[in-house]
């Protein structure tokens, strides 16, 4: 398959999402796509979260309302199930645990589930816990796990502000320094992490791995 025959299936795969298509079609398209040369992680960021992103977009714009979006959840739910199988395990680092959430009032799951995954598949393990993550839950679930690492996800604006109260939680337990925190979301900037005092932001899960990674072979 040429590359520009690939994107051409890429464009398709995000407009089937987007127009909200029969999930059976959408993972006929998907399926073809995999066995013929896309890589997971290319299939999801160049034409699930695309698709994803013009949902968001008619929403917006008032031609989507919520059961649109919830049928765009679910529609991501069934393709996680076909995409699976065909992701390539690493080699098994220390396993170690990543701490995973998405932030309080914060319900979206979608892009957390994606971290999660491909982070299984890079040797991590991950210990979910879930959505509307009350901010006591991470300060206690890193002691009893002993996670190096704790990821957050967040897709509203008006949830950000949970990263500082989890921040804030974990200097009064004693255990900032001890953990580095990532987060992510569509809600998240550069700048934002900054700010708070995150350690990283990643604007997608790959990226949001590497950096893992890389604080786990220092
Ligand atoms: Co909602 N929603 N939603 N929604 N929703 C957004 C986020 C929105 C941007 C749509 C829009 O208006 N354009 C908007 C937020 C606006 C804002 O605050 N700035 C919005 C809104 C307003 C709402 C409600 C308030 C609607 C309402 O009730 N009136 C409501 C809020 C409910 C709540 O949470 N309390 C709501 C509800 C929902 C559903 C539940 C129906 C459904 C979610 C289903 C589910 O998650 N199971 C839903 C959906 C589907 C969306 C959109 C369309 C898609 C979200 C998504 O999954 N994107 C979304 C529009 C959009 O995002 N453009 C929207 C794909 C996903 C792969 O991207 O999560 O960003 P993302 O993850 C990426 C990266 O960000 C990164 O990796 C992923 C892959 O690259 N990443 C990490 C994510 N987490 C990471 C963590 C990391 C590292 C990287 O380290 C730990």
């Amino acid at each position: 398959m040429s590359e520009k025959e690939t994107a051409n299936t890429f464009n398709e795969i995000a407009k089937a999402i987007s127009d909200l298509e029969d999930i059976d079609k959408i993972k006929t398209l998907v399926k073809k796509e995999i066995n013929e040369k896309a890589t997971v992680t290319e299939i999801i960021e160049k034409a699930l979260k695309k698709g994803l992103d013009d949902v968001g977009s008619r929403y917006e714009k008032g031609e989507y309302f919520l059961s649109e979006l919830l049928y765009a959840g679910e529609i991501m739910t069934n393709l996680f199930d076909v995409l699976k199988p065909y992701m390539k395990q690493e080699d098994l680092e220390a396993g170690e645990i990543i701490l995973l959430g998405t932030v309080r009032g914060d319900l979206h799951d979608i892009g957390k589930n994606i971290f999660a995954m491909i982070a299984q598949f890079s040797g991590f393990k991950i210990h979910d816990l879930g959505v509307d993550v009350d901010p006591k839950k991470f300060a206690e679930e890193t002691e009893k796990t002993g996670a190096r690492i704790i990821g957050m996800s967040t897709l509203l604006t008006s949830t950000l502000p949970e990263v500082k109260t989890v921040l804030d939680l974990l200097k009064k337990a004693g255990l900032r320094e001890k953990v580095k925190v990532i987060i992510g979301g569509n809600a998240v900037t550069k700048q934002f992490a900054e700010e708070v005092g995150v350690d990283a932001a990643a604007l997608d899960a790959v990226e949001g791995i590497e950096i893992c990674k890389g604080w786990m072979t220092k």
